[in-house]
């Protein structure tokens, strides 16, 4: 029998090799790990665990929660308080950031997530994922202000898929790998070491209902797409949108393609709907470190100072030349 690598043998070779991952980034991804199982276990249960259904309260940016949303966040902050590997959490589902107790050690990193990305989907059993980013703390009394910092200063950043395959998808800057949850033994076995994004693709994901609010260059884009054989691109296009960003991004990552969920005018003042810290930076640097590339349209998504936790920020991102094509069309029409 072939030998299965583990995720915990994955990390000690990471400990050991070029990556040179310390031992408190270590336990706090095997941390997260296991509360993506068990979040993984309350998913899985559905109706017959009482977890389906809202939650009859909102979060800080107004949206109806959903009672896995709150397990979800309560689950990841449970299990990451104690260890002594962070200094501070903050998710979509709080208003300001979680310091850790006084009563335990604090560690030097800073853990941000979505604690269950695609909301919309839990009660329809469709794939939906936790999404973390880990930055480390500059040192000082943790506020919201030490979260702000550019995806560029991320240490590492991954989502859990909670779809047909529980799998568990990881960057600390060494690549791409992916680990698939094995249910009868409880542990996360590496089922790619290696992931590539293709640089061409025939695939795009956006919510199309949004065509008539979007600014030019994106309906250019689009309707370029659409055109297929018998136009400009000369090659037909398939779509899908699954509406939540792991399961769009996870086949990204897969097979290639291109997500974009852009600004659109309906809110003019809000640069897009996903957030910045808990979806955007995780989820383009796990991009870039598959070949892939990330924009809001005119920047590397990477770059981007925020300015605030729940900022948002639009995203284009997936195949390399797809990404930058519409990139251009942007930046050609100053938009
Ligand atoms: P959520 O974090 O509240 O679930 O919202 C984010 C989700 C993304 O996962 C997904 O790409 C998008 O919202 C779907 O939006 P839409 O409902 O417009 O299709
Ligand atoms: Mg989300």
């Amino acid at each position: 029998m072939s030998h299965r690598v583990s995720l915990t043998q994955y990390l000690i070779e990471q400990q050991r090799g070029a990556a040179q991952l310390p031992a408190q980034l270590r336990l706090l991804i095997e941390v997260v790990a296991r509360a993506c199982k068990s979040i993984a276990i309350s998913v899985n249960k559905g109706a017959l665990g009482d977890v389906l259904g809202t939650a009859g309260s909102e979060n800080v940016q107004g949206e109806v929660q959903k009672k896995l949303d709150i397990i979800a966040n309560e689950v990841l902050i449970e299990a990451n308080e104690w260890g002594g590997h962070l200094a501070g959490m903050a998710s979509e589902e709080m208003d300001d950031m979680h310091a850790v107790p006084n009563r335990y050690p604090q560690g030097e990193y800073l853990l941000l997530f979505d604690p269950l990305d695609g909301s919309s989907n839990i009660d329809v059993n469709v794939s939906i994922g936790t999404i973390f980013s880990v930055l480390k703390h500059k040192g000082g009394d943790v506020t919201n202000d030490s979260f702000l910092q550019p995806g560029t200063a991320q240490v590492c950043a991954g989502y859990c898929v909670y779809g047909p395959q529980t799998t568990l998808v990881l960057t600390v800057g060494q690549g791409v790998v992916m680990f698939t949850l094995d249910r009868e033994q409880g542990s996360w076995v590496m089922t790619d070491s290696d992931v590539r994004i293709p640089e061409d693709t025939k695939e795009f994901a956006i919510n199309m209902s949004n065509l008539r609010h979007w600014a030019p260059p994106m309906k250019r884009y689009i309707d370029e797409c659409l055109e297929g054989k018998d136009g400009v691109r000369g090659k037909d296009f398939n779509m899908r949108w699954v509406a939540s960003m792991v399961a769009d991004v996870h086949r990204i990552l897969t097979r290639g393609g291109i997500f974009m969920y852009p600004w659109d005018k309906r809110e003019p003042n809000k640069p897009g709907k996903l957030r910045l810290m808990y979806e955007a930076n995780p989820m383009s640097f796990l991009v870039e470190q598959a070949g892939g590339m990330s924009t809001n349209g005119t920047q590397r998504i990477m770059e981007l100072q925020p300015t605030q936790l729940h900022e948002r920020v639009s995203v284009m991102l997936g195949s390399k030349n797809e990404v930058a094509r519409v990139t251009q069309y942007h930046l050609d029409q100053g938009t």
